[in-house]
């Protein structure tokens, strides 16, 4: 289950924009526990014929992605995408065989609240005609960016500031990574004739992994040192299926200790071949470094860790409490990769 939880402030109440919310989801018929079943039950001696009785195995994404070789990576390493074809891809519930169609007003000011809701699906998005400006990510506003693509992985929200040019049906579309596949709503003026939109593009679109790399936020947090560094390593594989942080599942997990007041800094290092969508709860941090290159990042609550990668992030310990941080991608989390931040107090 998910639903939108909108937070809106003061000027946002004020300003003369439609408010159009869109949350992203992928769907299976199958039952969630069969499906991670699936995925975990088999490892690379796996002979065909062990497929689960009644389970359509061919749905299960082995590795797929192999046209998505890392590029700058020796050895032509290759990364793995997409761990289960859903049936669909879904926004606001719809497939694009019957999508939404949000009435706008002709020259209006739309302000896209774009929410990936997703299980195990990164997309990304697609304005088409509309030029689109990025405004905050996670609710956190950032120094705007203007463009017609914007990716969004599992757990991220996006908001997206759009002027519509003239009367007209615009397609929003969200395709999946590495993918053709699509979901979307349409906005449209008041009489605009509204065409279908296939559900598969002509063409796939590329894996996300540093798609935004370059946003920068607006409230940054205070200039001031670490008071603790933790470096923890994002482990696992695809087969066998299992995913855990410093080669620790959740059941083995060791807490990340902090002190309230602290300046933490928490830097992933990531050894597998997929990329994970790390999540905080409890608290928003600074994108301050990607490979040890520091940087003034967006200040969000998940950030996308691509393959043999680093990400640094900061926070401010000022919320204690118990708080889960673990890989958004919500397959590899329930196979162990999450842990949690721990305030002394409560340790
Ligand atoms: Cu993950």
């Amino acid at each position: 289950m998910a639903a939108p939880l909108i937070v809106r402030t003061k000027e946002d109440m004020a300003a003369d924009v439609q408010e159009v919310t869109v949350l992203l989801h992928d769907f299976t018929f199958r039952n969630p526990a069969d499906l991670l079943a699936g995925l975990t039950k088999r490892d690379g001696s796996m002979p065909h014929d062990m497929g689960m009785p009644g389970m359509d195995m061919s749905g299960m994404n082995m590795s797929s992605g192999h046209d998505m070789s890392m590029g700058s990576t020796p050895g032509s390493m290759q990364m793995d995408l997409n761990d289960v074809d859903y049936d669909a891809y879904l926004a606001n519930d719809r497939t694009l065989e019957d999508p939404e169609v949000v009435t706008v007003e002709r020259k209006g000011k739309v302000r896209l609240r774009l929410i990936n809701g997703a299980t195990s699906t990164g997309f990304n998005l697609d304005l088409g005609r509309l030029v689109g400006q990025l405004i905050a990510v996670d609710g956190n506003p950032v120094k705007a960016v203007t463009g017609n693509q914007f990716g969004v992985t599992m757990g991220q929200r996006l908001d997206i500031l759009i002027e519509l040019p003239e009367s007209g049906a615009f397609p929003v579309l969200a395709q999946r990574e590495g993918d053709a596949v699509r979901a979307g709503i349409i906005l449209a003026t008041l009489g605009s004739k509204v065409q279908k939109v296939s559900s598969t593009a002509s063409a796939k679109s590329a894996a996300l992994n540093l798609a935004l790399r370059m946003l920068q936020a607006i409230e940054p947090l205070a200039s001031r040192a670490p008071d603790i560094t933790h470096k923890i390593t994002l482990t696992g594989s695809m087969r066998p299926y299992m995913w855990s942080i410093n080669g620790l599942t959740w059941e083995n997990h060791l807490p990340l200790k902090v002190s309230e007041g602290q300046r933490v800094v928490v830097e992933m290092v990531n050894q597998t071949m997929m990329a994970h969508p790390m999540h905080l709860h409890g608290h928003h941090f600074q994108v301050i470094g990607i490979d040890g290159r520091p940087m003034n990042g967006a200040v969000r609550d998940t950030v996308l860790v691509p393959p043999m990668m680093a990400v640094s992030v900061a926070f401010d310990a000022k919320n204690p409490g118990r708080w889960p941080l673990h890989c958004h991608n919500l397959l590899h989390m329930a196979t162990g990769m999450m842990t949690e931040v721990v305030y002394d107090q409560y340790a």
